[in-house]
């Protein structure tokens, strides 16, 4: 691995898009600059931000955009990424699947996380995007889970796809409980990941 590099963390103060590539920093025992900013700065850093958007990693002063280029990136540096090619294209092929399943409940989530949101509006989208996402994808994530046989994604162990499956789960979780009900294997999962001695003190800590 590359000797003392330097990562700097850019993102609003929140868990969003940066939480997976914080949780695998911490997982790794890497130090980061964790730099959290506000809604109204983010007009003034924008332009300073590749692609204008975050979160970015700050890697020895390279800024890099994309969270999921950030998570595939850590993964190959810790060797996170899985055993062998296929196994690595299967990891892929989940997060792949993760994003289709984001697309799907973003409508959803977009007004799910605000503080004031019309209460007949949020149950109409639950009804119509969250409900039938979580229907028809969640039982694949399920089906790589026992596959595996490992606990994690995939066979050999832990990859950087289960901190980005965990966090996106763990939001459902967390606003709608009832939905992941019925899927045990994603909610143990999610247990697993938080429960990992490595990101106990953060995990306990963090907002
Ligand atoms: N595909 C990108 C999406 C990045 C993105 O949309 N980030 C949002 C925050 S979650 C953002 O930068 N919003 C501010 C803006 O677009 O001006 C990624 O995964 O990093």
């Amino acid at each position: 691995m590359e000797n003392s590099l330097k990562f700097k963390l850019y993102y609003f103060d929140t868990r969003g898009r940066a939480e997976p590539i914080r949780l695998m920093l911490h997982y790794c025992r890497q130090e980061f600059e964790d730099v959290r900013f506000s809604v109204s700065d983010w007009d003034t850093l924008k332009v300073s931000m590749p692609q204008e958007t975050v979160p970015i990693l700050e890697v020895n002063g390279k800024k890099l955009p994309q969270s999921r280029a950030i998570m595939r990136y850590l993964g190959r540096l810790f060797d996170l990424t899985g055993r062998n090619h296929l196994e690595r294209a299967v990891a892929d092929s989940i997060v792949d699947l993760l994003a289709d399943f984001y697309t799907q409940i973003l409508p959803w989530y977009s007004i799910r996380h605000l503080t004031e949101s019309d209460p007949e509006n949020l149950l109409k989208l639950k009804n119509e995007r969250l409900i039938p996402a979580v229907e028809s994808k969640v039982p694949y994530f399920v089906d790589y889970l026992k596959e595996a046989k490992s606990g994690y994604y995939v066979k050999s162990g832990i990859t950087f796809v289960d901190f980005l499956c965990c966090e996106l789960f763990s939001i459902v979780q967390d606003f709608e409980p009832e939905v992941l009900l019925p899927y045990p294997e994603i909610t143990d999962h999610i247990k697993r990941i938080y429960s990992l001695p490595q990101l106990k003190e953060y995990i306990t800590n963090r907002k």
